[in-house]
């Protein structure tokens, strides 16, 4: 089984496989983690993004992903996706699930086998911590029995807040 860690810090900073991005579904930057993804990484991954073809959901629509090099960052991959914006009684929970499976299964297609993921949707789009992170460490537990080659999982949180949810779910059970 692999291995779940949670950590404080910087996901920028990450040597693993692939970093996740919480981006927008134009996936040409924003503010939070995404801005500071691609000030890390810089123009090479823009312009990365910029040629990923525009659907009816924009360039990613929220729930899927995309992946892209990483630019001048030390992992080798981004992996881009888009959470929901929080919004009573709406289909978070889904959403916000599929994008932890759909990362995961992005990783197993391409072979990596550590990924790194920020709290996504828990900044500027108003997901409450505790029930993203519940739904988080759900769909990865979920999700790793089918992404053999995905051997290490780190959240990255950028806050205390986030990091003490993380541990007292991860080692006291849901
Ligand atoms: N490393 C790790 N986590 C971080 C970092 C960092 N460098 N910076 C912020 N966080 P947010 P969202 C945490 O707002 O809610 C953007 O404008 C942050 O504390 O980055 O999914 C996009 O373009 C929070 O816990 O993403 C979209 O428009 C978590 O990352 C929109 O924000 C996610 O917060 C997406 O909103």
């Amino acid at each position: 089984m692999a291995k779940i860690e949670v950590v404080t810090g910087d996901i920028t900073t990450r040597k693993v496989d692939a970093i996740v991005n919480a981006a927008n579904s134009t996936m040409l930057g924003g503010g939070g983690v995404d801005g500071a993804i691609h000030r890390a990484a810089g123009k090479e991954l823009y312009e990365e993004c910029l040629k990923v073809p525009e659907g009816p959901g924009g360039r990613c629509a929220a729930g899927q992903c995309v992946v892209t090099g990483a630019g001048r960052l030390p992992c080798k991959k981004v992996i881009h996706t888009v959470g929901p914006v929080y919004t009573d009684g709406a289909n978070n929970a889904k959403i916000l699930e599929n994008c932890y499976r759909n990362c995961l299964a992005a990783a197993e297609r391409e072979g990596l086998a550590s990924i790194a993921f920020p709290n996504i949707s828990t900044g500027i789009y108003g997901y409450p911590l505790r029930e993203a992170a519940e739904v988080a460490i759900r769909a990865v537990r979920e999700t790793l029995p089918k992404t053999p080659s995905v051997k290490h999982v780190m959240f990255v949180c950028f806050n205390r807040e986030n990091y003490q949810i993380y541990q007292d779910l991860l080692n006291n059970g849901e």
